[in-house]
């Protein structure tokens, strides 16, 4: 007879299945019993310098694998993580947070456990708000099926899950002969059928439709179903800034960023002013819209996403995204000649001026001939990416940063997750000097697994998104030897850039030398900034007194 598996081992199969090979994170008494089960399997643990660490670098995990996951123990470590799952939620990022807790035993009368807040259920109840579904693995009779639903939702919904493991539950067999159960989700069949009509109906009677591209195409891999849609019917592409790199810049339909008054006039122009506006897996979020100064119209617009479809004003229930999309492709939608388009900027070969001083313009432009397809360029917040929203993106060059939550301190840690994930991509990490005294000492976790990232610190001695918002000695950082970093962490190489010659060696030796990661120092006049974030200021200062004068 077969004796059933345990809770944790089920737990881990079905990971496993999923196609998670790393768990992130730091033990703890509360898990130690799970980590001893996953050192013994087929997964690898990566114990990161933070919590925080584990949660961005299962995010970027989950974004390139398509699913991640991270364990901690209770409450010290599950809330450290809570804003890292924060952004994968406000991001769609399915990653399973497993939290090791006090034994359902060790619960009866209420003692005052180490770790413990408030309740025994208060970290549970805090990650209800963070997560689309949560459990707790308290019955060995339901625990294989609360395994199957919360990670069904997580790759359905493309959001995190919460899973809690008591200590004393970890290997308390489940029931036998359980079959993982297999969800099947489909679109209502006539409701797709009459939003198809109605969205080849109003993409054919437009004069100029376009395309509004944005990160769930990425997350449900619809990207080649994109591809074909715009290269069958000549409609042109747009992406946002979280959703840039969906489409391979190079292709002749694609017209840039759109996001709003920050993004390139031309673009913002051609999309504001379509008559068939078809936002596919698009979030409407501030950032990703300008900060508020997109002006798109319901009217006329398709509004396609995992959660809602709507075409002008109305919405119809029981459609997958993905249905939609694949839909779109074999609708009887004419093809219409490719006119006149903005097209991206694809930046002049980069000739460096010997000793000029470097500006973030430039440092811009000579990343750009640095990435190859196995990049992934992996942005922080602040002018490193605003200033990576004009890199152009090439064939697969992927592209990961929170540009919705904007936490500070992702790329780093995110790095990790990323090049574990798929051990093809060397990351090439833009990070702001304020950013990087966040996280940057993962670097540490880097080092012990053997990656090799291009890290840039955009030195600029400070917050310098803020110091263009409101300046005060609040945005002035202590300046790191950032370039001595790999003499303490005794891995890596270290550069110091103040010249535009400087840089260009650098990448060049960079490019060569592959055997650990390297960390270049770029130091920048404190109130230079990219063209994106000068655009952005002009525009909104533009209208503001536009307002002011009215
Ligand atoms: C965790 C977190 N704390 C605070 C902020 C607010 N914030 C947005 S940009 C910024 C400055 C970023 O500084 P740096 O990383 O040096 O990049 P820079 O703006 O200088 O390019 C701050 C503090 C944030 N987004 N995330
Ligand atoms: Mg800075």
């Amino acid at each position: 007879m077969n004796t059933p598996l345990s809770i944790g081992d089920y737990l881990i199969q079905q990971l496993h299945r999923h196609g998670v090979r790393h768990v992130f994170g730091i033990p703890g008494d509360y898990v130690l019993g799970f980590y001893d089960q996953l050192s013994k399997s087929k997964l690898r643990v990566i114990n990161t310098c933070d919590e925080q660490g584990a949660g961005f670098a299962a995010d970027a995990y989950a974004r390139v694998r398509g699913l991640g996951a991270v364990c901690i123990t209770y409450c010290v470590g599950g809330l450290k993580v809570a804003n890292a799952t924060a952004e994968a939620f406000a991001e769609k990022s399915p990653v399973v947070v497993i939290s090791g807790a006090p034994g359902m035993k060790e619960r009866e009368k209420n003692p005052l456990l180490h770790h413990k807040v408030r309740e025994f259920d208060t970290q549970k109840k805090v990650f209800e708000q963070l997560t689309i579904a949560s459990t707790v693995l308290s019955d060995g009779q339901t625990a294989f099926q609360e395994i199957d639903r919360v990670l069904h939702a997580a790759l359905r919904f493309k959001r995190p899950v919460y899973i809690e493991l008591p200590r004393d539950m970890v290997s308390v067999p489940g029931i036998p002969h359980h079959k993982p159960i297999e969800f099947h989700e489909v679109s209502d069949p006539q409701t797709l059928r009459e939003a198809l009509v109605e969205a080849e109906q109003m993409i054919n009677t437009a004069r100029r439709p376009v395309i509004l591209a944005d990160v769930e195409v990425h997350r449900f891999g619809l990207q080649e179903t994109l591809r074909k849609l715009a290269a069958r019917t000549n409609i042109p592409v747009a992406a946002t800034v979280l959703g840039k790199s969906v489409i391979g810049e190079h292709h002749p339909f694609y017209m840039g960023i759109y996001e709003g008054a920050m993004g390139r006039e031309d673009v913002r122009r051609y999309v504001e002013n379509s008559d068939c506006l078809l936002m596919l897996g698009a979030f409407m979020t501030d950032i990703n819209l300008g900060v508020y100064t997109a002006r798109l119209d319901p009217a006329r617009s398709i509004y396609a996403t995992s959660e809602k479809l709507s075409l002008r004003y109305h919405t119809y229930e029981n459609v997958r995204f993905k249905d939609f999309m694949r839909g779109l492709l074999r609708a009887r939608l004419r093809r219409r000649a490719l006119g006149r388009i903005p097209r991206p900027e694809v930046s002049p070969a980069f000739h460096s001026r010997l000793g000029a001083k470097l500006t973030v313009q430039r440092l811009f432009q000579r990343l750009n001939a640095f990435l190859t397809d196995d990049t992934v360029v992996v942005a922080d917040v602040g002018d490193a990416l605003f200033g990576a929203t004009d890199l152009y993106i090439r064939h697969r060059t992927e592209f990961i940063s929170p540009a919705y939550y904007t936490s500070m301190g992702f790329a780093v840690p995110a790095s990790i997750g990323a090049q574990l994930a798929n051990p093809k991509l060397r990351p090439l990490v833009l990070v702001g000097d304020g950013a990087f005294q966040m996280t940057g000492m993962e670097l540490t976790t880097v080092a012990r697994c053997g990656l090799n990232p291009v890290v840039v610190v955009l030195n600029n001695r400070g917050y310098g998104t803020e110091r263009h918002m409101q300046d005060g000695p609040y945005n002035d950082l202590w300046a790191w030897n950032y370039s001595r970093v790999p003499e303490i962490l005794g891995a890596g190489r270290g550069f110091v850039i103040q010249t535009e010659d400087q840089l260009d060696r650098a990448l060049s030796e960079v490019a060569q030398w592959r055997k650990g990661f390297c960390l270049l120092d770029v130091q920048l006049d404190p109130l230079d900034r990219s063209p994106a974030l000068q655009r952005l200021a002009e525009r909104l200062a533009k209208r503001l007194q536009g307002r002011q004068r009215r």
